[in-house]
């Protein structure tokens, strides 16, 4: 992990720069594609209104049904087969940026987005989780692959408006705390603005959760706490909605 500066965009928000290494990101890229060549890769879910969303999605830990908005075992919404596992390699990575930005997490869930040139997620709050992690602010973590991605964080209202942030591969990015329910999405993705060395057309993204508090850790969900590691500068900074 080399974040070598993590800011603080908001409240209890942080983009973590650069936290994957490029040979990090190669394998992060590869336990992915090999995961989706498995029974249950990657799908174009459906939602409720009855349109396609302009992702595809991987669930792994548990499967977020598009339909209902809940998590369940199996993807109900699709074919019915079992959610992947979310390998503990690639949930330790989204624990270390949880910490980086000061937050206890144990992630077991992880919705891989993978978006094309024309990708995008509409402005959504991510809220599907146990209300005990929603209450106690634990952190939703992303991790960036591929091609910069045009990252819309809004206020805890939909009209609230969204700041832009550049999100380019190896960022990871932590919304918790005051910030866990703040509106966010994908408004565009800048084809071909990837490391050519990934070898990724497109972007993807991993998305983790922790679906309920099991079990007290620390200070979950709050900011700095003792157990963080305070190697990276915190730096804050407020939003322009220009930079990317
Ligand atoms: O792809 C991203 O960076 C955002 C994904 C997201 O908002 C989500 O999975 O809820």
């Amino acid at each position: 992990m080399n974040a070598q500066e993590t800011v603080e965009v908001a409240p209890g928000a942080f983009h973590l720069p650069g936290f994957l290494p490029e040979p990090d990101q190669r394998r992060v890229l590869a336990a992915v594609e090999a995961i989706a060549a498995g029974p249950a890769g990657f799908y174009r879910p459906r939602v409720r209104g009855g349109g396609m969303m302009h992702c595809d999605m991987l669930c792994l830990g548990r499967h977020w049904n598009a339909m209902t908005y809940t998590y369940e075992p199996v993807r109900a919404d699709y074919d019915d087969r079992p959610a992947p596992p979310l390998p503990a390699d690639l949930a330790r990575l989204a624990e270390s940026a949880a910490a980086v930005a000061g937050y206890g997490l144990a992630p077991d869930i992880c919705l891989v987005n993978r978006y094309g040139r024309d990708g995008r997620m509409g402005l959504h709050q991510d809220k599907d989780e146990d209300a005990s992690a929603l209450e106690a602010g634990v952190p939703v973590v992303s991790l960036s692959l591929g091609d910069t991605a045009r990252f819309l964080l809004g206020g805890l209202r939909r009209r609230e408006p969204a700041a832009a942030i550049a999100l380019r591969s190896g960022d990871a990015f932590v919304m918790g705390g005051p910030s866990r329910l703040r509106y966010h999405g994908v408004a565009r993705i800048f084809a071909g603005s990837g490391p050519a060395a990934l070898g990724l057309d497109g972007r993807i993204s991993l998305t983790y959760r922790q679906f309920a508090l099991a079990r007290p850790r620390g200070r979950v969900g709050s900011l700095r706490s003792r157990e963080a590691p305070q190697s990276h500068a915190l730096r804050r900074r407020l939003l322009d909605p220009h930079e990317c």
